[in-house]
């Protein structure tokens, strides 16, 4: 039978505990490690030499260490179905990818608040380090919401959908700012830009100065006012991992539909943002009306 030696309390025995599970192994599991002890004892650390837990024992004597590599380990011989363990290569290197993430990077950054709030009484907690870890977890998770790894130039990345719009950024000034840039260009083709007033009177206004057929002529759907993709209003949603540059003023997750991706911009760089189809700034463009730059 299988042996998973190491505590309940460790997130790492926690792995090799979900992996027998999920592939409904049978195995015993030894408590060592944190209040247990045994782990720094000879006997423990010819099995493991880092002395943590856990470790996989199996009948024929087989030692295995490293929480990743026991699951990676597990689904590959006991995995029929392709459930933990992809058939498909490109699949099972990214579930693995994660795996090591979550390793690498996500569980340095969040233990100390873990400790700090869940093992460390009241009284002796170091706020500081607490806030540090959490700020840390978040940026973590924030980068991979978003698509984005460190020292990406903001410029290169391709926009789904610009968004001009919204109370905040839907008034009559910011329709003629960007009409002013927009003005006699076409827009990137993969780009949908969504021109929406922020009031009934806006876009009256906004139509009696002719700015409703400079967005049509460009290529922009012209709307009514409302709300829209401000607040992922139904249908105006982005789907999962689509990106949109937004004049709302909102970025949380799920803003403009689950699992989009907001960049908030001001009218300016959504109309350069919708003529380029990637994020750019007035500077971006040929030729952009002097008195705006
Ligand atoms: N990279 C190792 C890390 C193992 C590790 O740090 N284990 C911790 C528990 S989560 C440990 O053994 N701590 C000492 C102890 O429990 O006494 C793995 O993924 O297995």
């Amino acid at each position: 039978m299988i042996k998973i030696w190491g505590r309940n309390t460790s997130s790492n025995v926690q792995k090799a505990m979900w992996a027998v599970g999920e592939l409904r192994l049978e195995h015993t599991r030894i408590d060592v490690g944190g209040a247990f002890g045994k782990n720094k004892e000879p006997a423990y650390l010819a099995m493991n030499p880092n002395g943590l837990v856990p470790t996989l024992e199996e009948e024929d004597g087989f030692l295995l260490w490293e929480s990743n590599s026991i699951v990676r380990y597990l689904a590959g011989k006991h995995d029929k179905n392709g459930v933990l363990e992809p058939k498909d290569a490109k699949q099972r290197a990214l579930a693995s990818q994660w795996m090591d993430w979550q390793l690498s990077v996500v569980g340095p950054a969040i233990t100390p608040a873990f400790w700090g709030l869940i093992r460390t009484p009241a009284e002796k907690r170091d706020a500081a380090a607490i806030k540090a870890s959490q700020d840390k977890t978040a940026a973590a998770n924030a980068l991979v919401y978003m698509g984005l790894t460190p020292g990406t130039p903001l410029r290169d990345l391709v926009i789904d959908t610009v968004f001009l719009g919204s109370c905040t950024n839907g008034r009559i000034e910011d329709l003629r700012a960007a009409a002013e840039i927009i003005k006699g260009r076409t827009k990137a083709p993969n780009t949908r830009f969504l021109v929406v007033p922020g009031s009934a009177r806006v876009r009256l206004q906004a139509e009696a100065e002719g700015l409703d057929k400079v967005f049509l002529d460009f290529g922009a759907e012209w709307r009514n006012a409302g709300c829209s993709m401000c607040l992922g209003m139904n249908p105006d949603q982005l789907r999962p991992q689509e990106r949109s540059a937004s004049t709302s003023n909102r970025n949380f997750e799920g803003r403009q539909g689950k699992g989009g991706r907001t960049h908030l911009v001001s009218p300016l760089v959504a109309a350069a943002t919708a003529i380029r189809g990637t994020l750019s700034s007035l500077d971006d463009l040929d030729n952009a009306p002097s008195a705006l730059v």
